[in-house]
């Protein structure tokens, strides 16, 4: 596939799922330069990150480093890749009209320490209305059930927002309050995937993933998100949350 083509892509799987996984969205030299500039952005940018921007599973261990907020606020390059070409041209298709780019996000779970993703979904962080919105969760490493893989519920987005509360993990602070139920348990499907491949949620999906069990092998992937321009994002409630959350983490000692 040359650049700017798009990898066949199934709208119908993703509607009727709620999620799509894209094998060997980049590859060759797209995926080297993306993986050289992630790098270049841990080494070079992350030090000087506003806190609330930066996790790490332990904050005086800096292998640790679990997750990044807002790399495109942060980084040309990495604007550049979030806001025009292939990852927002598949959002819009795929939600079908314009999009806003809201988050451009780096998530890794560290070898032995990475700590599991408690069942979400997007759409309760998000507060939208209409809940029009996709996250596209890139891997850069090879990620299986061992390291920590994103396990969906099919059909999930068509059930409505489960009840949600605060939990106690770093970056993901909110979980489903009754998962798994014995029909969660029956219906998760573990998705691994290789370096380059993409998968696609939709906000209201439901996802998780277990801790990173292995020895000596990290968890890496970037997460895109991007509201649908039908949505209504209710700014002072997200405000308001992200203000309170940041205050209590930063008063625990964790950012
Ligand atoms: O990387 C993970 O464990 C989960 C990421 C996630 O929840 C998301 O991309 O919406």
């Amino acid at each position: 596939m040359t650049a700017g083509q798009q990898p066949e892509i199934s709208l119908c799987q993703f509607q009727s799922e709620g999620f799509v996984a894209v094998p060997q969205f980049l590859r060759g030299e797209e995926l080297a330069e993306l993986q050289r500039h992630v790098n270049r952005f841990i080494t070079q940018i992350v030090p000087d990150l506003p806190s609330e921007d930066v996790f790490y599973e332990d904050r005086t261990n800096r292998d640790s480093l679990k997750q990044i907020q807002r790399m495109g606020h942060h980084d040309p390059w990495f604007h550049r890749l979030f806001t025009s070409g292939r990852f927002r041209m598949l959002a819009e298709t795929l939600l079908q009209g314009p999009v806003t780019p809201r988050n451009l996000q780096y998530f890794n779970k560290p070898a032995r320490m990475g700590q599991p993703t408690p069942a979400h979904q997007d759409g309760f962080y998000f507060m939208l209305d209409p809940c029009d919105a996709v996250t596209m969760w890139f891997a850069l490493d090879r990620v299986d059930e061992e390291n920590g893989c994103v396990r969906y519920i099919p059909g999930s987005h068509r059930r409505g927002m489960r009840p949600h509360a605060r939990t106690n993990t770093l970056g993901f602070s909110q979980g489903i309050v009754d998962y798994p139920t014995e029909e969660d348990r029956v219906r998760e499907f573990p998705v691994p995937a290789s370096p380059g491949d993409l998968l696609v949620h939709d906000a209201m999906t439901i996802h998780r993933a277990d801790g990173n069990r292995s020895h000596d092998r990290s968890r890496r992937a970037l997460g895109f998100v991007y509201y649908s321009q039908r949505a209504r994002e209710d700014l002072a409630a997200h405000q308001e949350y992200q203000q309170r959350l940041k205050a209590e983490l930063k008063s625990a000692g964790r950012i």
